[in-house]
C-alpha cells in the first residue's frame, strides 16, 4: 500500500536514482494544495450514507428486477450486502483519495472482487451502475463551490473521478 510520496521514492530506488524534479514539482503541488483534499475527504466522509443510499435507490429505480423476487438484491439480507458493499467501496475510494494514490484501493478492494462477484452470482455491471451513481454525488458534493473561497479543484475532481472510473471497470 503507497501513498503518492511512498510510490515515487519506490519507483526512484527501482531505478537506484535521485527524485527528479517533475515528481518532486508533482509532489510539491500536492502538498500546496493538501487541504483541498482534505477537504474533499471530510466531505464524502461526512456524507457517505447519503451517497450510498441515493445511489442504491437510483440503481434500483433504474434495474427493478435486482430487487423484485429472485432479484440479486432481493431479501433483506441481499440488500443489506448490497449496501454494505458500496459502502466498502466508497470508503476505500476515500483512502485512495486521502493517499494520493490507488494502490490501497486495489490491493484491498478491488483485487479479485470481479471474481468473488461471478461466483456470488452478483452482477458485476449492476455494481458498477451504483459506483458511477456515487461518483456523480460524490463529485457534486466534494465539487460544492457554495459558501467557499473558490479556487481551481479541477485536477483534484478528476483524480476522485478516476477512483470511482477504477472501481467501476474493475467489477463491470
Ligand atoms: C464483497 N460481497 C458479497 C460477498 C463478498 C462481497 C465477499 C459474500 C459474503 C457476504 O455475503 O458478505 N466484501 C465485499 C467487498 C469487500 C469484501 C466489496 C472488499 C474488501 O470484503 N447485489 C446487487 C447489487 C449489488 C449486490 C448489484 C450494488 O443486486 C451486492 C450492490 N454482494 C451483493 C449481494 C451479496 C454480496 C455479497 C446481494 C450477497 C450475495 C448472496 O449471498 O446471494
Amino acid at each position: 500500500m503507497f501513498d503518492a510520496f511512498a510510490k515515487v521514492v519506490s519507483q526512484a530506488d527501482a531505478r537506484g536514482d535521485y527524485l527528479t524534479t517533475s515528481q518532486l514539482d508533482a509532489l510539491s503541488a500536492m502538498v500546496a494544495d493538501g487541504n483541498k483534499r482534505m477537504d474533499t475527504v471530510n466531505r464524502i466522509t461526512s456524507n457517505a450514507s447519503t451517497i450510498v443510499a441515493n445511489a442504491a435507490r437510483a440503481l434500483f429505480a433504474e434495474q427493478p428486477a435486482l430487487i423484485a423476487p429472485g432479484g440479486n438484491a432481493y431479501t433483506s439480507r441481499r440488500m443489506a450486502a448490497c449496501l454494505r458493499d458500496m459502502e466498502i467501496i466508497l470508503r476505500y475510494i476515500t483512502y485512495a483519495i486521502f493517499a494520493g494514490d490507488a494502490s490501497v484501493l486495489d490491493d484491498r478492494c478491488l483485487n479479485g472482487l470481479k471474481e468473488t462477484y461471478l461466483a456470488l452470482g452478483t452482477p458485476g455491471a449492476s455494481v458498477a451502475v451504483g459506483v458511477q451513481k456515487m461518483k456523480d454525488a460524490a463529485l457534486a458534493i466534494a465539487g460544492d463551490t457554495n459558501g467557499i473561497t473558490r479556487g481551481d479543484c479541477s485536477a483534484l475532481m478528476a483524480e476522485v473521478a478516476s477512483y470511482f472510473d477504477k472501481a467501476a471497470s474493475a467489477v463491470a
